[in-house]
């Protein structure tokens, strides 16, 4: 809605940029470090792989000066689990604990409030030697006792915890379950099993947060892909409300109600998916509810019906990083509305809005954005600094549309751009670049990791200065 009036963002917004472990310290075989899913993965030769990243472990006060100097409220990062217990359970690494404990000291000695998410992707290959990881009843002791352990040595100053960073992707990616790519299809049931574990385990942690740190505040950190019914067809729109409900909801719906929402039961039943439920597993998750929802957001999705035909059956899924179609559902199809980055991903600020709206509605719970930006192919000028102007636009398009649903009366309590400084990708190594701060090293030529501000840096400066005034 078009409206004559935009408030202001409040004065104490979270304008921060976000991290994870594994993508930024680098330092992978360092101190005691355990080995995670992440250091094992089999990497494609022409990618890099995590052990150097942007070697933030050992410049972190570098990193933290120009955070410091960018106007940063907040630094959201994750803890590496196999840096303080390195086979996930059991001795806890004096020097991983310690690491942390400087760079959290470093944060609020500048002013920059720590946002701390217990477990991004990095699942500890300990736990899955022993037993197997999340599809184990075991893996929710590990996980809660690691929770625990943090909340205890960082619990007075760290104030803002996130439980797991996008469960939804990790139970449809295999090899972030510490399991092996093939067969993708039968691997969704363990992934549906992890999921119902990963519920349990965090519903468990946010018992401990609430108990253990004072004022703390803890949530999930999802991943929110608004979905839009590609024609005006009614089926387009059921099964966009379908794809909703299995692939946004579900997990929101057992993290905030405590519950199986009825598409996803049936969607589980129907597939011989749904895991055994144990006594006192949905109390845990109905007793102990989030105190807000944070989540990441990129792009936006378009989903056609998927009837079922001779060929396909129920079951029948085919997958690109996520799921893609599924018969009898649904399936993602090209927007051509939008433009898309080099990796095909979708530009859409209304998707945000959209995303901010129906969270809002449905869960009413504060909201934060832990994750939002434009990967690029980045090469530093001969003269000059970068230009990177398709960042700024992408950024202020999608800083405007938070702008405009807390307009409409949603809540917001912050905005962490991915990323502050360039770092690893998830899937595209070093060639896709999301920082303000550009890292002088390639794919596999770590020439001086020299760190120098892009354009947007300053653009950010601005805009956290003006409190977003100049959206
Ligand atoms: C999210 C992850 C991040 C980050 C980001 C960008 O899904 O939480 O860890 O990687 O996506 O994705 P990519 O690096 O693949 O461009």
């Amino acid at each position: 809605m078009q409206t004559k009036k935009l408030n202001e963002f409040p004065k104490d917004f979270l304008w921060g940029s976000s991290s994870a472990a594994f993508q930024i310290e680098g330092a992978a075989y360092e101190d005691g470090k355990g080995l995670s899913v992440m250091d094992v993965r089999k990497i494609k030769p022409e990618i890099c792989d995590y052990s150097v990243a942007s070697d933030h472990y050992h410049r972190y006060k570098e990193d933290i000066a120009l955070m410091k100097e960018c106007g940063l409220k907040a630094y959201r990062f994750s803890i590496a689990w196999t840096r303080i217990f390195p086979n996930g359970n059991g001795e806890v690494n004096p020097k991983g604990v310690a690491f942390y404990n400087d760079l959290i000291d470093e944060l609020v000695k500048n002013g920059i409030t720590p946002i701390v998410t217990i477990y991004h992707f990095e699942y500890p290959q300990g736990l899955i030697d022993q037993y197997g990881g999340w599809i184990d009843r075991r893996s929710i002791e590990d996980y809660v006792n690691y929770a625990s352990f943090l909340f205890k040595t960082y619990g007075d100053r760290v104030k803002y915890w996130l439980t797991i960073n996008e469960q939804d992707h990790v139970v449809h990616m295999p090899f972030r379950l510490g399991l092996t790519d093939e067969n993708r299809r039968e691997k969704e049931k363990l992934g549906f099993l992890a999921n119902h574990n990963m519920c349990v385990a965090t519903a468990l942690a946010i018992e401990k947060c609430h108990e253990l740190v004072e004022g703390g505040k803890i949530g999930p950190a999802t991943c929110f892909e608004t979905m839009y019914p590609t024609t005006n067809d009614p089926l387009d729109s059921l099964a966009c409300m379908d794809a909703m409900e299995i692939r946004n909801y579900y997990l929101l719906d057992l993290t905030i109600k405590g519950e199986y929402n009825g598409t996803f039961r049936r969607y589980l039943e129907d597939r011989d998916m749904m895991p055994e439920i144990h006594p006192g597993d949905m109390e845990a998750m109905k007793a102990n509810k989030p105190d807000f929802l944070a989540f990441n957001y990129y792009y936006s999705e378009s989903i056609s019906a998927f009837p079922l035909d001779d060929e396909h059956e129920i079951g029948d899924i085919e997958f690109k990083l996520l799921p893609s179609r599924e018969a009898g559902i649904y399936q993602v199809v090209r927007n051509e509305n939008l433009k898309a980055t080099l990796w095909g991903w979708e530009i859409d600020e209304v998707g945000l809005q959209l995303a901010a709206r129906l969270l809002w509605e449905r869960y009413r719970l504060p909201l934060l954005i832990t994750e939002c930006g434009f990967g690029n192919k980045e090469v530093w000028p001969e003269e000059g600094i970068l230009e990177d102007d398709d960042r700024i636009d992408y950024l202020t398009r999608h800083i405007r549309a938070v702008k405009e649903a807390m307009n409409v009366g949603v809540d917001f309590i912050g905005f962490c751009s991915w990323s502050f400084i360039d770092l690893i990708s998830g899937h595209s190594g070093f060639s896709k670049r999301y920082g303000f701060v550009f890292v002088n090293r390639d794919e596999h030529d770590l020439k001086d990791m020299a760190r120098r501000k892009k354009k947007s840096f300053y653009w950010y400066q601005k805009t956290i200065a003006e409190n977003g005034e100049n959206i």
